[in-house]
């Protein structure tokens, strides 16, 4: 921690604002000592609390309509790390990351980890690319991958996943994510049942190569690029093919792979029943993937998704659950989204954690709907910041990490040595 950052200068930032966080903290105390419960308790699993960055989260994102690329934006995967670094020395929460390969291949995976090592931040879940045709690629993914109709095309799809795990073994990763494309564009177009019996016979190949101690995610979105249909189109084919393959594979939940106005927050709490739920990726939409930045437009959503987990937690349903962001920084700062984003999360949690379950389930049995939500509400109306503020300053991280961002310069300073970006539309290598 702290490589790029000189912790004095994080110091001196937080000099400037502590006095009124103290007096916003003593109100925030006051407020929340009427309520049953233990700000110390809630603090340390604040302070506990991660959030991966995933590694093409750094880079502008795009649309199908172009890409407007920032100057001094990172090139390879050592200058994506040093851009999560910044993100991590300012909130504190942030400390892993999640790679994409073949996007961040590299020669030496041990210089990577120690150069990561370096900057406090370790790896996530690693994530497999088989949407695309890359350039050393063998076959072609337009129709398909884990389950094209063609043997040699699903073989190299399974080895890709394959070389995922032994690189994510290298780092010290410790799951993979399974996201594919496939799907169709025409009604008849494909079998629905023969593909997911191909999707499950490949996965059940990738299953095998996982060390005891790894995990397997499995990824479901119901459209795009498949705009008819996509084979592992929701939470249904996806708990099915956990099931089917085994206690390492689980379910994982993109907030933005479901249709408008799908209570995801209910099928957090079904995955967590059916002891599937492995992780999420965090964003937010308006229309259907808007890879948003998270809680831009649903706050309170996000809220009862962690109403969901809290509550499991405290009952002792949950096992440990993978978070990460998944978000296209389209306009703005990759940094700076990223940073509000984890902080909307982080705030998410918070808020969930004021939440007495034993009260809400009082009100529920007596079947008072009013209290209920009224409960839910007193818990998600309370304002954590100066919570969020103090936990960041007692780690030694920015009350005001956009503030103190902006004052750094970075993108300027880095615009003088990182090569400025040329590519439109496709993600550069
Ligand atoms: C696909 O939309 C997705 O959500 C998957 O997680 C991919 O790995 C990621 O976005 C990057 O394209
Ligand atoms: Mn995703």
């Amino acid at each position: 921690m702290f490589k790029i950052i000189n912790k004095n200068q994080i110091e001196t930032h937080n000099k400037k604002y502590i006095n009124n966080l103290k007096k916003d903290y003593d109100f925030f105390i006051r407020k929340v000592s009427r309520l049953k419960i233990n700000i110390n308790n809630i603090k340390n699993e604040l302070m506990n609390f991660n959030i991966a960055i995933p590694s093409w989260g750094v880079e502008t994102g795009g649309t199908r309509f172009g890409k407007f690329p920032l100057k001094g934006e990172p090139n390879n995967i050592f200058e994506k790390i040093e851009d999560c670094a910044i993100i991590n020395d300012l909130i504190g929460i942030t400390k892993s990351i999640s790679l994409h390969f073949p996007w961040d291949n590299v020669e030496d995976y041990k210089e990577l980890r120690e150069f990561t090592k370096n900057y406090g931040l370790e790896f996530d879940v690693v994530n497999s690319n088989t949407f695309e045709d890359l350039d050393n690629y063998k076959h072609s993914y337009k129709f398909g991958s884990l389950t094209h109709t063609n043997k040699n095309v699903r073989d190299e799809a399974i080895k890709l996943n394959i070389d995922c795990i032994k690189k994510g073994i290298k780092l010290g990763s410790k799951a993979l994510t399974v996201w594919i494309p496939d799907g169709t564009n025409y009604p008849g177009q494909q079998d629905f049942s023969k593909s997911l019996d191909r999707y499950i016979e490949s996965m059940k190949k990738i299953y095998a190569k996982l060390p005891s101690n790894w995990k397997i995610f499995i990824e479901h979105k119901p459209f795009e690029p498949g705009f008819y249909s996509t084979v592992i189109n929701d939470w249904g084919s996806s708990y099915y093919s956990a099931k089917t393959l085994g206690e390492k594979a689980l379910c994982l939940i993109d907030l933005g792979h479901h249709l408008p106005n799908t209570n995801i927050e209910m099928i957090v709490s079904r995955l967590i029943y059916l002891k599937k739920l492995g992780g999420f990726h965090f964003n937010d939409s308006k229309y259907g993937d808007d890879d948003l930045d998270s809680g831009s437009i649903n706050p309170f959503m996000l809220f009862l998704i962690f109403n969901e987990l809290t509550s499991a937690k405290q009952k002792k349903h949950l096992n440990s659950i993978s978070y990460m962001m998944d978000q296209s920084h389209n306009i703005t700062d990759p940094i700076e989204s990223l940073i509000l984003s984890a902080i909307e999360i982080h705030r998410a949690y918070a808020k969930s954690l004021l939440i007495d379950h034993k009260i809400l389930d009082k009100f529920q049995k007596k079947n008072d709907a009013i209290f209920c939500l009224n409960h839910l509400k007193e818990a998600f109306n309370i304002d954590v910041t100066p919570l969020l503020e103090m936990i960041r300053y007692e780690s030694g991280n920015a009350i005001h990490p956009i503030k103190f961002y902006r004052n750094l310069n970075y993108r300027r300073k880095k615009s003088k040595t990182r090569a400025e970006k040329t590519y439109l539309i496709n993600k550069i290598i």
